[in-house]
């Protein structure tokens, strides 16, 4: 198995059939169409210009590029990967098909903790910066319907709603080409996750703040928690204190004890 083969999400079957009989409007199709814009968006957004997006095309054969240049196309074509590939997008259920979620993990979601007076932290190498909860409802919405699976052996189809992590990052203007880890922890930095600058971009990756049609509750991560369905349960964290995009792999909770530090469905784990 090559690379490319061994990060594609499996989609059994049965899923595959279900996404035909969906209309127009199924999610994979409407994704893909939001993402094409948003792809060529951040590409002449940050190249100033379709004419210069235009020359760096075609002077690419050439091996001249200023380095930076160079490195702004290279992350352009990382967030393209995903973007035009549907196999590589997580497999969506009708609505129907979700059920009540269990509450399965409470490291770093202290009791006493306030959802009202939240506030969230973001650094970059350039810049940090802090979000309220009504910056980040008012970013583009997506909802979507995937299933959660957790590493001891459980799953679940659920439905979220909330901002690409994507939008979040290119809207505010915080990628930096260096950024290769998105590292996420909880406001007390009890829990704390990191993740490979390819899949926080992916178009499914969600900043959600609803779950299954109500407000997310706090045992469930209010006011914002990271929904990755590429990865397992243990990516998926609750109560977002903090997101800070870095060139080093960051440290991860569940990595520190075993796990496999890609939590990616598909690859192997532990
Ligand atoms: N802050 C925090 N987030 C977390 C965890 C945790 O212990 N703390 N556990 C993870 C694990 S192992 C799972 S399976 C999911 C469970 O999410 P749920 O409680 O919404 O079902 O949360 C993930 N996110
Ligand atoms: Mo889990």
């Amino acid at each position: 198995m090559n690379e490319e083969e061994q990060n594609e999400v499996n989609i059994p079957k049965e899923v595959v059939i279900a996404e035909k009989e969906l209309d127009e409007k199924s999610l994979v199709k409407q994704l893909n169409r939001r993402a094409f814009v948003n792809v060529l968006g951040a590409s002449i957004l940050s190249l100033g210009g379709f004419a210069s997006w235009k020359w760096i095309i075609s002077s690419e054969t050439e091996g001249d590029l200023p380095w930076q240049l160079r490195k702004i196309h290279e992350f352009n074509e990382k967030v393209a990967r995903f973007y035009f590939n549907p196999k590589k997008l997580a497999p969506t259920f009708p609505k129907e098909m979700t059920k009540d979620m269990y509450e399965n993990g409470d490291v770093g979601m202290d009791e006493s903790f306030e959802p009202d007076n939240w506030k969230l932290n973001f650094v970059n190498e350039k810049t940090s910066k802090v979000f309220s909860i009504e910056e980040i409802k008012k970013l583009p919405v997506v909802e979507m319907v995937t299933e959660f699976k957790c590493i001891e052996g459980w799953s679940r189809i659920v439905q979220w709603k909330g901002t690409p992590l994507y939008e979040f990052l290119e809207k505010n203007k915080l990628l930096t080409p260096n950024a290769k880890y998105v590292s996420i922890e909880t406001p007390d930095q009890e829990y704390y996750v990191g993740i490979d600058i390819e899949s926080a971009l992916h178009p499914q990756t969600l900043l959600a703040y609803e779950m299954n049609g109500e407000p997310l509750s706090k045992g469930h991560g209010a006011p914002l928690r990271l929904v990755i369905p590429l990865k397992y349960g243990v990516k998926n964290i609750k109560r977002i204190g903090k997101i800070e995009l870095t060139s080093k792999r960051p440290k991860d909770y569940w990595a520190e004890r075993g796990y496999d530090w890609y939590g990616e469905i598909g690859r192997a784990h532990v």
